[in-house]
């Protein structure tokens, strides 16, 4: 393992920092916790108990195997950085890295554009559960959980209207994709004895303004009540909500109105993607909302600057407020966490790592909170006393119980990965 031999395929020279060192801190925020009623030792098990559902389309911004075309549909990568995964086994391999600098036990989350085709073009509406037994193999081999995702973008047929449009030729197509979706995604949660995560998102909007806001999502509506009324209990569906695509400005028929009202009334997960809200809403204040209504949330953790520009994830205030929100919710069970970004511009695999981790560090902290010190404060009516410890909670030893959560698991601590990465792009990527 990492200290004595890295879980990795390549050779890494560093000196990893000092065990002691990180032990005996870690002793010590211990302490320190437990004098304001933390359990350290439970939030680290709580931490290593929930998967990342890392997302393969960070390795090779968003192409896929099926035309090895650009990204189109309303989103776009940006950047150019050597090293971009081209096939299944470049993607595999990252993945595979990746997730030997990581703690915990991690999902993969797959888009049906990479699917294991075989040199064959398969069209969407011809995709089958054969084009992923490869991949449920692997995932076993791995000990990951898959979950899954239709694809309706950087398709001749995508347009700026598929689930929900008027033509029924283009409409059907996309239902007949997303129905075998599920199928395919049923076949992996089977395999894989854990429900796999199936999210619809349709980029489906219009640039410039429309007349028929109400038709379109009328037409989206029927369309997903077509596609869910298969009962296929190996998985879940999930619907992602967005603002605007690039090139659909005016209008997105997948409103977070219309995916609220409709996951609500259909009892379904609604997929919350932390860059489809306006710049200066507040995104982690509809966990507590949403899940009044809806049975589950899948989380795409991103970072938006500007825009949904799906910068790689950092541990900001965004980020560390929608996971506390989960845990004051208690609701940590009723959440999905995936990742949803794609830089081009820097190593992706580095970018990977810090997007994970950075997850990771934000449910650590809330998991820290001294939340049962802060309710009783609250409840008290004790305003001052709730808002010291909310600022002081702030600068607990929270970085010593991240440190020794990964020693524990025998990943890299701290900056300890920059160098393994650095190896992984010597040796692998750089030669692609
Ligand atoms: C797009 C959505 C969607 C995609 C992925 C590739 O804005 O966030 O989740 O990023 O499906
Ligand atoms: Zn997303």
């Amino acid at each position: 393992m990492w200290r004595k031999t890295l879980k990795t395929t390549i050779t890494v020279t560093i000196i990893p920092m000092k065990e002691a060192l990180i032990k005996q801190s870690y002793e010590i925020a211990r302490e320190r916790y437990a004098a304001i009623g933390v359990d350290t030792d439970k939030a680290i098990q709580q931490l290593e108990q929930t998967p990342i559902s890392l997302h393969c389309w960070q390795t090779d911004d968003v192409v896929g195997f099926e035309r090895n075309d650009a990204l189109s549909g309303g989103i776009q990568t940006t950047g150019n950085y050597p090293g971009r995964a081209r096939n299944i086994d470049e993607v595999r391999a990252d993945v595979a890295f990746a997730k030997s600098l990581l703690a915990g036990n991690h999902r993969l989350n797959l888009h049906e554009i990479y699917g294991d085709f075989g040199g064959q073009f398969v069209d969407r509406d011809q995709v089958e559960i054969k084009h992923f037994e490869s991949w449920i193999q692997w995932a076993k081999e791995q000990g990951m959980k898959l979950d899954f995702n239709s694809t309706s973008f950087s398709h001749p047929k995508s347009g700026n209207l598929t689930l929900s449009n008027p033509d029924p030729a283009i409409r059907e197509f996309w239902i007949e994709h997303t129905k075998r979706c599920r199928r395919i995604a049923d076949a992996m949660g089977r395999a894989q004895g854990d429900p796999a995560i199936m999210n619809i998102w349709v980029h489906d909007g219009s640039k410039d303004l429309t007349v028929e806001r109400k038709r379109y999502r009328e037409i989206f509506a029927e369309s997903l009540d077509k596609i869910l009324a298969e009962d296929l209990p190996g998985m879940k569906t999930c619907l992602e909500a967005k603002l605007f695509g690039i090139g659909l400005e005016s209008y997105t028929v997948g409103s977070h109105d219309f995916v609220a009202g409709y996951c609500a009334t259909r009892k379904l997960m609604y997929t919350l993607d932390t860059g489809h809200y306006e710049q200066t809403e507040n995104v982690s204040d509809m966990v507590a909302s949403l899940l009044l209504f809806v049975p589950e949330l899948m989380l795409h953790v991103s970072r938006p600057i500007r825009w949904d520009s799906d910068h790689v994830t950092i541990m900001n205030d965004q980020t560390l407020d929608l996971f506390k929100e989960l845990i004051r919710a208690d609701a940590l069970h009723r959440a999905h966490i995936g990742l949803d970004y794609f830089d081009a511009s820097i190593n992706r695999i580095g970018a990977y790592i810090i997007g994970t981790r950075a997850t990771q560090k934000c449910l650590l902290q809330a998991l820290l909170e001294p939340l049962a010190k802060l309710r009783e404060y609250e409840d008290a009516g004790q305003n001052f006393e709730r808002l010291a410890l909310l600022e002081e909670a702030k600068s607990l030893p929270f970085g010593a119980v991240f440190d020794y959560f990964n020693l524990k698991n025998n990943v890299p601590v701290g900056e300890e990965f920059i160098p393994a990465i650095q190896e992984y792009e010597k040796n692998v990527t750089s030669k692609r």
